[in-house]
């Protein structure tokens, strides 16, 4: 375990509430190790912690074949040392791939890269991580212009049977774990969120009809809150996948507050009424499996690096602020989570 977690009192903040739907947060290993107070918030409030970045492709095979297993172990072992959940974020990603592999050139080069890199990871951590985003992010960004694929180095190659060669890994590596697709901009109103929502449920079915086992879609909840939430188009894509027998997750919550007024109270309170419109939209619906914020406190967000707010005020995209005090966006879910 890592040295910074282990100095922590873990006896005194220990969740103690049974939530109806469990509430759990993506931890950077970086903040895990370097950042006691920030770790012990996770320790007071989630039912599942899980890494961030530590089970992406770049950080357990950054050489060919040279597993490091190292950080992710870290992290896992902490949430199952008390008894927490966890969540494996995630197998194929257009993004977070080291050099060795954006070199790939030859179809049967990346297919073999990816049985390999899955078949491993998922076995390795079979029995230890429940639930495995699959694919993350392979709809196009706007599918009506774009087809319903994103582009990626998977997509060059292998065209969309990289998605069922990874699935097909996946269930013989780690029958066990529930499997998931995992993506974004799939909450608000519009042409583009209604297309990619269809998208989704094509992959589903693409993938049902070649036999293969999807458990799960993950809704990322980056949330913009000048984009409303689309609480019909919502609730009708939640029903669709449960017809389908897929089930749901909320996996990334957070709001970007670039445009919103600097003033702190007010941006907090704006903030939370949008993660409450989404909230209410997908429980109307059904039950999620589980909600994740990506991160849990202002003090660390990628929004703060992509998306700094425009009047130059620290961003406010989380449930706990910088000092690791609750906000009403806290508030707002747990009254779901709790309900
Ligand atoms: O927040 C993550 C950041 O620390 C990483 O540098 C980046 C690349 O690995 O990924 C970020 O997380 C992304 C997640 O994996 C997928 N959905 C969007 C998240 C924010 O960009």
């Amino acid at each position: 375990m890592a040295a910074g977690a282990v100095t922590q009192d873990t006896s005194a903040t220990t969740v103690r509430t049974a939530r109806r739907v469990p509430f759990g947060a993506a931890l950077e290993y970086d903040h895990f190790i370097s950042d006691p107070d920030y770790t012990a918030l996770f320790v007071s409030h989630c039912d599942m912690i899980f890494p961030m970045n530590a089970l992406k492709w770049d950080a357990l095979q950054a050489c060919p074949g040279e597993f490091d297993f190292s950080r992710a172990d870290d992290i896992l072992s902490f949430a199952e040392t008390l008894g927490r959940g966890t969540y494996g974020h995630t197998f194929v990603w257009y993004n977070a791939l080291p050099q060795w592999v954006e070199e790939i050139d030859r179809p049967a080069q990346a297919e073999a890269a990816l049985i390999d890199h899955v078949r491993t990871v998922a076995s390795r951590f079979s029995g230890r991580v429940p639930v495995w985003d699959v694919v993350n992010e392979v709809i196009a960004h706007d599918p009506a212009h774009e087809g319903p694929w994103r582009d990626s180095l998977w997509m060059r190659l292998l065209g969309p049977a990289h998605v069922d060669i990874a699935f097909s890994a996946a269930a013989e590596a780690a029958p066990g774990a529930e499997l998931a697709v995992n993506d974004y901009d799939l909450e608000f109103t519009g042409p583009r969120y209604d297309a990619r929502r269809e998208a989704v449920l094509d992959l589903v079915r693409r993938l049902q009809d070649r036999q293969l086992r999807i458990d799960a879609i993950g809704i990322q909840g980056h949330l913009y809150p000048e984009i409303p939430i689309d609480h019909q188009g919502l609730g009708r894509f939640i029903r669709d996948l449960e017809a389908l027998g897929v089930g749901y997750r909320l996996t990334e919550i957070d709001v970007i507050d670039w445009n919103l007024p600097p003033d702190a109270a007010l941006r907090d309170e704006m903030a939370a009424e949008h993660v409450g419109n989404l909230l209410d939209a997908a429980f109307s619906a059904a039950l999620p499996r589980s909600v994740s914020t990506w991160g849990l406190s202002d003090r660390y967000s990628w929004i703060s690096d992509v998306m700094p707010h425009r009047a130059g005020a620290p961003n406010r995209p989380l449930p706990f602020d910088e000092a690791l005090k609750p906000k009403p966006m806290y508030e707002v879910i747990q009254r779901y989570l709790s309900a």
